[in-house]
């Protein structure tokens, strides 16, 4: 029994992560993802739209996800590899190098990002569109 572990925020959830988690589960048997609670996000300078709960469940039901675990911090891993006898850690390869100190305990392998889709991207484009709407409304005034 082989278990891998990821780690991600997973806001608006989209392909590219879909297909991160995918991947990882394609190389053991069992996969834990671990979710980043919305303190972590904001540690991390990192705006969410969806709040921890919605994320959580959504990762959670996706078939080939076995455990969804909440990140609460950046110093959990090493513990939730021995806690969880994790095999494989897992991260995409914008993190390529960040989580080598893994490697005396797991494996650890970094994926390639999926191309063109990202949840800034997302908010980028809602911000422009809100925008323009302000923009037009303005004009109409
Ligand atoms: N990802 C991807 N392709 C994209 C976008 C994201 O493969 N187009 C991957 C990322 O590389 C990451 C995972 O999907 O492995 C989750 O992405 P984020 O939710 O952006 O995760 P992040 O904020 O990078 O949090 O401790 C590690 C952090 O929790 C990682």
């Amino acid at each position: 029994m082989k278990t891998v572990i990821t780690y991600g925020t997973f806001d608006m959830f989209h392909i590219g992560h879909l297909k991160l988690l995918e991947r990882a589960k394609e190389l053991g048997d069992r996969l834990i993802v671990a979710v980043s609670s919305d303190e972590l996000n904001k540690v991390k300078g990192k705006k969410v739209i969806i709040p921890y709960d919605q994320r959580a469940k959504i990762v959670e039901s996706i078939k080939f996800v076995d455990m969804v675990i909440p990140e609460d911090n950046w110093e959990q891993k090493i513990k939730d590899v021995k806690d969880n006898n994790v095999d494989i850690f897992v991260m995409g390869d914008d993190w390529e190098g960040k989580f080598d100190f893994l490697k005396e305990h797991c494996e650890v392998v970094y994926l390639s990002r999926t191309k063109n889709v990202s949840t800034t991207q997302f908010k980028n484009s809602a911000e422009s569109i809100i925008k323009l709407l302000e923009q037009m409304v303005k004009e109409l005034e």
